[in-house]
C-alpha cells in the first residue's frame, strides 16, 4: 500500500504541502480539483499545476477524490449523456496525465451526513458526529445551516454551497428513483466509463455511502457486502472497484470490515482507514484512529488488506480536532497525521509478521 494523505488544493487547504511531506512514511496526496461541480469540464493545466506542487514537495498524486457525478447521471435525467461524455473527457486527461485512481460516490443529494461537525469529548478534542433522532427531527436546510456555521469557515468536502443553494429542488429530482432504479444509473454509468478507464488503467472506486443506510428518505446502495459485491458483479471489470472505508461501513455495526475487505479482495482500489464509536443503534462518534479509541478493531482491518494482496494508495480519515489546531472539520493535520503514525505501525507490524511465519 502507498500511505497518503489527502489535500484539497493550494487556496482551499489551509495545510501546506511542505507539512504533509513531513508526517514519517507518507509519500502521496489524494486531491481534486475542489471547485469544480459535478458535469464541469475539468482543465489539464490545472492538474499539472497540482502535480508541480506536489512534486515540488517530494509527493506523487496517488489518486483523485472525487470527480463527482452530476445528479443528471444519478437520476437519469435528459441530460445524463451529456454528462457522462465530459465524465469520459475528465477521466481521459486524468488517464494521460498518470492518474490511475479515481474515487466517486453515487449518494443523491448529500454525500457524507453528520448531525454535529465539534462534538466535545471528554479528552478535550472535539470530533464529527452521528445521531439519527436528531437527523429525523430536522428539515435537511436547517441542519445544512447548522453544518456552515459550525464548518470553521472552510467549505466542506461534498456540502458545497452552491450545491446546497438548491437543496429543494435536488430532492425532487428524486423523488422517482427509489434503491432499484438508482443501482439501474449506477451501472450505465459505469459501463459507458469502462473503455477509457481500461485505455490508462484507471481504476474506479466508488466510496461508500455513509452512513450505511436510507437518510431524508433518499435510497443508498453502497452499504454493506451484499451490495458491493452486486455492483462489482454487475459490472464485473477489474477497473471497476470500490473505496474500503472503515468508517462509513463501520456506522452500521452489522457490518464486519475485514469480511467485506476479503469478499472485494482485489476490487479494493483505495482504502480510508478510520475508526468511530458506536453509541447505540444510528448513534455515532467520530475517534481517534487507534482501536481502543473506537468500537472498530483496526488491526483487523490492517490485516485483511495486508491478506488480500492490497497495494493501492491508503489514508487515515476524519481526525479529531486537537492541540488547539483550527480547520475544517474532519481534516485537520494533527489528528490525521497521529493516525497515519498508527496505521504505519500496525503494517509495519504485519508486514514483518507475514516474512517470519
Ligand atoms: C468525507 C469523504 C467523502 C468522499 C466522497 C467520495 O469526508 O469521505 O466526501 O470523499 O464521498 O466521493
Amino acid at each position: 500500500m502507498q500511505m497518503t494523505f489527502r489535500w484539497f488544493g493550494t487556496g482551499y487547504d489551509p495545510i501546506p504541502l511542505s507539512h504533509i511531506r513531513q508526517i514519517p512514511g507518507c509519500t502521496g496526496v489524494i486531491t481534486t480539483l475542489y471547485d469544480k461541480q459535478p458535469g464541469e469540464h475539468w482543465e489539464r493545466e490545472r492538474i499539472r499545476a497540482l502535480k508541480e506542487d506536489a512534486a515540488e514537495n517530494g509527493l506523487s498524486i496517488a489518486g483523485i477524490e472525487s470527480v463527482n457525478v452530476s445528479d443528471a447521471i444519478k437520476a437519469a435525467l435528459s441530460d445524463r449523456d451529456r454528462d457522462i461524455e465530459t465524465y469520459i473527457e475528465t477521466l481521459d486527461m486524468l488517464g494521460s496525465e498518470g492518474i490511475r485512481m479515481v474515487c466517486y460516490n453515487f449518494m443523491p443529494v448529500f454525500d457524507w451526513t453528520r448531525s454535529e461537525l465539534a462534538r466535545p469529548r471528554e479528552d478535550g478534542s472535539t470530533v464529527l458526529a452521528y445521531d439519527q433522532e436528531r437527523i429525523d427531527a430536522i428539515d435537511p436546510e436547517t441542519m445544512l445551516a447548522g453544518m456552515e456555521a459550525s464548518s470553521n469557515g472552510f467549505m466542506l468536502p461534498g456540502w458545497e454551497p452552491e450545491r446546497m443553494a438548491r437543496i429543494r429542488e435536488l430532492f425532487s429530482l428524486y423523488r422517482e428513483v427509489d434503491s432499484e432504479r438508482l443501482f439501474g444509473n449506477l451501472v450505465y454509468f459505469l459501463k459507458a466509463i469502462m473503455p477509457v478507464c481500461e485505455k490508462w488503467g484507471i481504476d474506479m472506486a466508488i466510496h461508500p455511502d455513509d452512513p450505511a443506510w436510507p437518510v431524508f428518505g433518499l435510497p443508498r446502495i453502497v452499504t454493506g457486502k451484499e451490495s458491493i459485491m452486486r455492483l462489482l458483479k454487475a459490472v464485473d471489470n477489474p477497473r471497476n472497484g470500490i473505496t474500503l472505508c472503515s468508517g462509513s461501513l463501520g456506522s452500521n455495526p452489522a457490518n464486519d470490515i475485514p469480511g467485506i475487505v476479503r469478499a472485494a479482495g482485489t476490487r479494493i482500489k483505495f482504502a480510508h482507514v478510520r475508526n468511530l464509536r458506536h453509541r447505540s443503534p444510528g448513534k455515532f462518534e467520530e475517534a481517534a484512529h487507534l482501536s481502543s479509541d473506537g468500537s472498530l478493531d483496526m488491526y483487523a482491518v490492517m490485516r485483511a488488506l495486508a491478506d488480500v494482496g492490497f497495494e493501492g494508495p491508503l489514508r487515515p480519515d476524519h481526525g479529531r480536532m486537537i492541540w488547539g489546531e483550527r480547520g475544517m472539520p474532519g481534516y485537520g493535520l494533527y489528528d490525521r497525521a497521529l493516525g497515519i503514525a498508527y496505521l504505519n505501525g500496525l503494517a509495519e507490524a504485519i508486514g514483518r509478521e507475514r516474512t517470519v511465519s
